[in-house]
């Protein structure tokens, strides 16, 4: 079974991934893993903390000579603000660093602030921000990585693009090329398909900065090569569209997940919605006049890119605070303000990427097997013929 987790927080020594499941075999390329780490960082809207970053995953388990060999993989990813943090959150105790402590008990309205110090019966939130910052996902993009590795050996790809940023929003559907193009430039400020649109998002996230205020957006990830068949109908824990939006729904800051054309669908009618169906006798396979489904039906891939998008609220650190009650005092006060982002979008969307790149790499493995790359080579060549000879 192929799982990840991670740990760290956003001003510890470091974050660690740990995946488990991965066949052995499978070649590692650490430019590529690093250049996904680096595509996260970047995007019109970021704050300070990105200029002391620079994210690399320093593998510590499970890849030798180059490939996967079939054990647990850990890697660690440097946290370099750590330096500035070591006195406020030591690991032990040490004598005389009372007062050393940076609390927080003002909790932001949106954040896990509030909820985390309930929860764990903390006046100070400070434990609950460090692990809930979207600073974690650099380690999921990591594990996305090796998903991502994982699926180009069998001829799929994860991209994504940034279709809204506050009320910019792109108004039609996109290519799989125009994709293609707009993730070349890694350093791209949205990846956004239309260049109009671009500078439309980037007046959106000026304004929101100069306000004091943040702002969301949605994007969008296309699976492009998967086969029809992962996932199932048979059971609702198996259905891949499900496994799909928890994975999305996970990500910081998103609050609504759609999968293909979902949500306009659920206000046409039905004749404007399905995709008809036809069979192309060159590629012996069925396809679609459209892929409003987002290439899933029945919670099972259709051989169609499977297409999800993230949308995500404007994050809740505003410079511009809201009113909240003090967690000690219970008065009403200004909610706590630290450096932060103003937008996130073009970064949430490598995270899009990676979690579905994880979800799909893993009903892939849970559909073909295989301890070693051959095997799980063998098991898809296999029902390559299977769907040939259909
Ligand atoms: C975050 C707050 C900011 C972001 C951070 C997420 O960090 P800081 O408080 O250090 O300025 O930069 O995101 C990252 C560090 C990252 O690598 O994405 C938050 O509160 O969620």
């Amino acid at each position: 079974m192929l799982r990840f987790l991670t740990a760290g927080e956003s001003h510890g020594q470091a974050l660690i991934t740990w995946i488990s499941g991965l066949p052995g075999g499978l070649p590692v390329n650490l430019e590529f893993i690093g250049r996904e780490l680096h595509r996260r960082q970047v995007g019109y809207g970021r704050g300070g903390r990105q200029r002391i970053e620079r994210d690399r995953a320093d593998i510590l388990a499970g890849v030798r000579h180059g490939r996967t060999i079939g054990a647990p993989i850990a890697l660690r990813i440097e946290n370099r603000d750590w330096p500035n943090w070591e006195k406020a959150l030591p690991v032990e105790d040490a004598e005389g660093a009372d007062g050393l402590e940076r609390p927080l008990t003002a909790p932001r309205p949106g954040h896990a602030d509030l909820p985390g110090a309930l929860k764990f019966n903390l006046h100070d939130a400070r434990y609950v921000l460090e692990r809930a910052s979207a600073r974690e996902t650099a380690a999921r993009v990591a594990a996305g990585a090796f998903a991502k590795l994982l699926l180009d050996q069998f001829g799929a790809t994860v991209l994504s693009h940034t279709i809204a940023v506050g009320r910019a929003q792109l108004g039609r559907r996109v290519s799989w090329e125009e994709i293609r193009a707009a993730c070349e430039d890694v350093d791209a400020p949205f990846r956004c398909v239309d260049p109009a649109l671009q500078s439309k998002m980037k007046v959106e996230v000026d304004e929101a900065l100069r306000a004091g205020d943040s702002v969301g957006g949605i994007f969008e990830v296309v699976a492009h090569g998967i086969p029809p068949g992962l996932g199932s109908h048979a059971q609702w824990d198996e259905k891949l569209d499900g496994k799909l939006a928890r994975a999305v729904m996970s990500i910081q800051a998103v609050k609504a997940v759609e999968i293909g054309s979902g949500v306009a669908s659920a206000t046409s009618y039905g004749s404007d919605v399905q995709d008809e169906i036809s069979y192309d006798p060159s590629a012996k396979r069925f396809k679609r006049s459209s892929n409003r489904a987002g290439g899933l039906e029945g919670g099972i891939t259709n051989g169609e890119e499977v297409v999800v998008r993230g949308y995500l609220k404007p994050i809740s650190t505003l410079r511009r605070s809201l009113l909240t009650a003090d967690l000690k005092s219970k008065e009403g006060v200004k909610a706590a303000y630290e450096r932060s982002d103003v937008c996130v979008v073009p970064a949430a969307g490598i995270v899009g990427e990676a979690m579905v790149a994880f979800v799909l790499a893993a009903a892939f493995l849970e559909k073909f097997g295989g301890d070693s790359l051959d095997e799980t080579r063998r098991n898809f060549e296999g029902y390559e013929r299977q769907l040939d000879a259909f």
